[in-house]
């Protein structure tokens, strides 16, 4: 058998576990055997233990809290309260969003779950009795769980605490061009609507957060173990809200079970162990319990949308109109794009051919634990992909097209490249009718349909629901992106040590994604370095360059191509010092992995070891030795990833239970890494956006009671439940600026997923004229929705007396 050059460049490739080789993953030898080294895992000599004491009630006044029971209780060093973390001006800590939050509350209590007291003690069982002995007495006031109930205009203002907030609107903002998709609608033939509640949903991720601060008073410096997916940003804001130099501050972020953005926000309990361990001078650890997680910490979506559609009959959408409510909670603290209020939202419709697009987006407090952050989302897109998909699904039905035929004819086409959306991002690359196909392929889509009508002759229903997504990853550019004006970018740090093995360092920090195996591919393909002799470091302030951390699948977009750059920088340098040791002018070098030759006899040639190896024993004179460097990258636009995502479901008219019965993904995130990761992550996204659609349901009662505390009310699909996924990778978009051409992918599944299953169970009983049913699509809801013929909204309040 013959290869051809690629081919065997490609196979020389894999040898070394470069680009496209499905390496095994480095991180799991210690995952596996249980060596990971988590937060709760560090233990520091003399250190003491920290739990909160949370609010039952959702919205009060706290009229007094009396600690000294607590104190009496033997063990107990510490108890904070927000009257003392005021007298250090650390009662309220600013947001990633502009606002405030109460770090421990004083004044009141706006949500259930708050964070009120902290005792520090020997250990966290004298933490947690000494908790339950501090005494509050808190006068209730009436609670707010849903936006309708905030903007009424008797509505009690939740933010009282904020000069000049006379109500519960936190902002009002728009985008688009509102008089063009007026005009739009004016020349419709026919306008579809929908309205739908996105409810809130949690990215739960097994770890819970949790920090252990060290001050060490003999050094003045600071170092914190904490849980957070961005630890540069963490040491800024310390250094700004603390009041410390941030040369003091090292936070090292250690193995860490899972983000899905939960590791996102700053909470309160990281800000009370850093002051309890400088008050104490000793080392503090808080781990949060699994309630404390699901009822406090970075919950996502919780929006009302309702959009309009102006069509063609014979398919063509001319406009489209979306508004959206978003319920922020108590404290607006959404991690996101300063400049975008409601996040990446508008990139909904990215990926038709919209000639014009409105979209307007209000923002209200309520007593709910702060929502909003991005849950395997990049910030917002979830929300923006789920109504698309729904929307476009509604208008195909109005219009009595077949809801594949719709997509195709309204999609960007591959030659209308680079396109403006008719909300104002600018997308760079895709094939969306090809992957449509290849999806519709093999799922047997003609067939399908066949069967489907077959089976509802006998009673059956069977569903096929479709979703198509493209998402805005890999913020910044920074231009355009920034978080409290610190600008989006990121980094690599490449040392290369002279027996040719090397660490890599970069500003992303992995939660479970597989950086440590996929960023030393990247410079295996760029060097020709094996990558099992290149070790990947991240998380530790003091040693990872600056960078603004992993979420919005940004890591790849951003920090993978600044591994690429910095080690196209190592390589620069290694081209010199080959023309040292091969005798020649650097012109006359020519590169091929992993070795550089004389163009005119390839057999004389020097490995990139040599050089690594001359650059610290024979340089050239007047050259600088050694062979490292570091790279910032700024990429000059987002990268868009395309997929899509098609389920047949059954659906049981007796009961409301429903089945997955096939689901097949097409993904295209341009080059691929490393495929088996690439596939671990969509089967991952795609089982949270089956969770999301089918199970998970997490509400408040009207008295703010947060109903879903726990795992026996939140539920977590298992193996059991999860259906098989078919994967389809044969469609590759290489993102053209790119240094690899890889898009990201860690959301993709999530983003796209929960539109597909839900589409598949509105088509399945698409009979009954019934419009909407909000997810979760728990069994009762289609049961009412079938047997009644009526919509089925999920929004709160949600009673459960
Ligand atoms: N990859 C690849 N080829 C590509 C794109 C990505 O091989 N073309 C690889 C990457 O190198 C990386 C992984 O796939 O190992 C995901 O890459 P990327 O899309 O860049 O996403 P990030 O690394 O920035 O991860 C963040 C993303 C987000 S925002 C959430 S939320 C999420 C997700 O990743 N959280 C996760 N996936 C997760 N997976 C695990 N196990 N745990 C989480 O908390
Ligand atoms: Cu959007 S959740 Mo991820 O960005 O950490």
């Amino acid at each position: 058998m013959t290869t051809t050059a690629d081919e065997s460049r490609a196979l020389d490739e894999i040898k070394i576990g470069g680009l496209g080789s499905s390496r095994k993953r480095v991180e799991d030898d210690r995952f596996i055997r249980g060596k990971g080294n988590y937060t709760d895992d560090i233990v520091l000599p003399g250190m003491l233990h920290m739990e909160i004491l949370r609010s039952p009630l959702a919205h009060a006044r706290i009229k007094s809290i009396d600690t000294s029971r607590a104190y009496a209780i033997p063990g107990v060093h510490l108890v904070l309260t927000g009257e003392m973390m005021a007298t250090r001006n650390l009662a309220w800590m600013p947001t990633l969003s502009y606002d405030t939050q109460a770090v421990l509350a004083t004044d009141k209590v706006r949500f259930q779950g708050q964070e009120v007291a902290c005792v520090i003690a020997d250990d966290p069982y004298i933490a947690k009795d000494a908790c339950e002995a501090i005494e509050v007495d808190y006068e209730p006031l009436p609670v707010i769980v849903s936006p309708w109930q905030g903007l009424a205009p008797d509505a009690p203002v939740i933010r009282d605490d904020k000069v000049g907030q006379a109500d519960n609107v936190i902002y009002n903002w728009e985008v688009g061009d509102e008089a063009g998709t007026d005009r739009a609608f004016e020349q419709a033939d026919v306008i579809s609507k929908l309205e739908l509640h996105y409810p809130r949903s949690h990215p739960s991720p097994i770890e819970c957060c949790g920090s252990v601060a060290d001050f060490n008073r003999a050094t003045s410096r600071l170092t914190v173990y904490m849980t957070t997916q961005a630890p540069h940003i963490i040491r800024a804001a310390v250094a700004m809200v603390a009041e410390l130099p941030e040369q003091m501050i090292r936070i090292v972020s250690p193995d860490i079970g899972g983000g899905f953005g939960n590791k996102v926000p700053i909470y309160p309990g990281y800000v009370c162990s850093i002051l309890a361990s400088i008050l104490l001078e000793r080392p503090v650890k808080w781990i949060e319990d699994k309630t404390g997680n699901l009822i406090s910490t970075g919950f996502a979506r919780d929006v009302y949308l309702k959009g309009e559609m102006a069509l063609r009959k014979d398919g063509k959408i001319l406009g489209v109109r979306m508004h959206t409510d978003a319920d922020h909670g108590a404290f607006f603290s959404d991690a996101q794009p300063s400049k975008f209020k409601i996040g990446l939202m508008h990139s909904a419709f990215a990926a038709y051919d919209v000639p014009v697009a409105h979209l307007t987006a209000r923002g209200v407090y309520t007593n709910k634990a702060p929502g909003g952050v991005a849950y395997r989302c990049s910030f917002r897109v979830t929300e923006a992909m789920f109504f698309q998909e729904r929307m476009v699904q509604a208008a195909a039905s109005d219009l009595g097209i077949d809801q594949a035929e719709f997509r195709r004819m309204n999609f960007v086409r591959d030659d209308a490249f680079p396109h403006r959306t008719p909300l104002g991002f600018l997308t760079d690359s895709g094939q969306y009718a090809k992957c449509l196909d290849v999806g519709l392929k093999a799922i047997g889509y003609e067939n399908f349909r066949e069967e489907q009508a077959e089976a509802r002759k006998r009673g059956r229903l069977l569903g096929l629901g479709i979703s198509t997504m493209t998402e805005p990853l890999g913020a910044g550019n920074s231009r355009e992106y920034d978080i409290l004006g610190i600008k989006m970018f990121d980094s690599a740090d490449l040392k290369v040590h002279m027996t040719g093995k090397a660490i890599l360092r970069t500003g992303a920090k992995s939660q479970g994604q597989g950086h440590e195996t996929t960023w030393a591919q990247i410079v295996a393909h760029e060097l020709g370095i094996p990558a099992d002799d290149i070790i990947v470091e991240e998380g530790d302030t003091d040693t990872a360059p600056f960078g603004m951390g992993t979420y919005a699948s940004r890591s790849t977009p951003v920090a993978g191509a600044a591994v690429a750059m910095v080690s196209r920088k190592i390589r620069a340098k290694a081209r010199k010092l080959a023309a040292h040791l091969l005798e020649v002018s650097e012109e006359d070098v020519e590169w091929e992995l992993g070795r550089f030759y004389v163009r005119s006899s390839p057999q004389r040639g020097v490995s990139i070891q040599e050089c690594a190896m001359a650059a610290y024993s024979n340089m050239p004179d007047g050259m600088e030795p050694g062979l490292e460097n570091t790279a910032y990258y700024d990429p000059p636009n987002l990268t868009w990833p395309f997929a899509v995502y098609i389920v047949t479901v059954e659906v049981d008219p007796a009961t409301g239970v429903w089945d997955v019965l096939r689901m097949v993904a097409v993904d295209d995130c341009g080059v691929r890494i490393n495929p088996m990761i690439v596939e671990g992550q969509i089967m991952g996204g795609l089982t949270e956006a089956y969770a999301m659609s089918s199970m998970q349901f997490i509400t408040f009662d009207a008295d703010g009671n947060c109903v879903g505390s726990n795992y026996m009310d939140y539920l977590l699909p298992s193996a059991w439940e999860t259906p098989g996924y078919e994967l389809h990778s044969e469609v590759v978009t290489p993102c053209p600026h790119h240094p690899i051409g890889a898009k990201g992918i860690g959301e993709c599944a999530a983003v796209g997923g929960p539109a597909a299953f839900v589409n598949a169970v509105m088509d399945a009983v698409s009979d009954t004229g019934i419009r909407n049913i909000d997810m979760p699509l728990l069994p009762d809801r289609v049961w009412e929705a079938i047997t009644y013929r009526r919509d089925v909204s999920g929004a709160p309040p949600v009673r459960q007396d």
